[in-house]
């Protein structure tokens, strides 16, 4: 359908420029995404919308810092790969999620091309996907001396033995997940909240693969940009080290708010 069509031209806004009709719902949208944070704390539980850098007045996502030094990680991540992983690539799906809002809203008001409506639904499903994994990896890690890569305790640690068997089960399942996911992708402990059950999963790109509902937990980040100036091809290797600096605690967190 051409955007010149009649129904095109809405009854409530008249000969709007698009840029006064993408201001206009900016307002809209904050005013509805205000209401709704008043009346449900318990919006993404495991991850906060400030996290994501949710900025309600613009209808933007702005790129969240490092919550450590570039370099804090450094006995597994080189600071180089996170400076490049954080400040480019992460970056770029904040960009690319933007973009995909804007486009779909300009679809929205019959003012974009509606023909590309598929095109920007899957921008929209591959760069939030990547926003929210990265959000999600950073804060999933912290250095060994500050405690990362100890064991799970508590209520996690008694679903992990309920679910996998053992710790050490689950352990060699996510890491073998995550070493065979092909391509580009993302290994990830989700919590499935149906049956109520820990699940692993094998995430291609930023987002195929996995299931409805799932709600990720702890995800390692397997694409080639994440470790491939310090480990090469030896992805494995890579994996282990991780699995060396995984903050529990958080986990354990997010774990408790999913099942809530
Ligand atoms: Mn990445």
């Amino acid at each position: 359908m051409s955007p010149e069509s009649p129904d095109n031209q809405s009854n409530e806004q008249p000969n709007i420029t698009r840029r006064s009709a993408l201001t206009g719902l900016a307002a809209l949208g904050a005013t509805g995404m205000l209401a709704s944070t008043a009346s449900a704390s318990t919006n993404t539980p495991y991850l906060a919308q400030a996290d994501l850098g949710w900025d309600a007045a613009t209808g933007q996502y702005t790129l969240p810092d490092l919550p450590y030094a570039y370099d804090a990680l450094k006995a597994v991540i080189d600071e180089q790969t996170m400076r490049i992983h954080h400040d480019k690539h992460h970056a770029g799906y904040v960009k690319g999620a933007n973009k995909a809002l804007a486009e779909l809203e300009k679809i929205r008001w019959r003012q974009g091309d509606e023909s590309l409506i598929q095109h920007w639904q899957r921008q929209l499903s591959f760069h939030m996907g990547g926003h929210i994994n990265h959000t999600l990896f950073w804060t999933s890690m912290k250095p060994e001396l500050l405690g990362g890569g100890t064991q799970p305790t508590g209520n996690l640690s008694n679903a992990i033995k309920s679910d996998f068997g053992s710790f050490g089960k689950f352990m060699t399942q996510f890491k073998l997940a995550a070493a065979k996911v092909e391509g580009s992708g993302w290994g990830y402990l989700v919590y499935e909240p149906l049956s109520r059950r820990l699940m692993v999963t094998q995430m291609q790109n930023q987002q195929d693969m996995m299931f409805t509902g799932a709600i990720p937990l702890l995800g390692v980040d397997v694409w080639e940009h994440a470790y491939y100036l310090k480990y090469q091809n030896r992805r494995a290797d890579y994996i282990e080290a991780f699995t060396t600096i995984i903050d529990w605690t958080e986990i354990s967190r997010r774990f408790e708010a999913a099942r809530a």
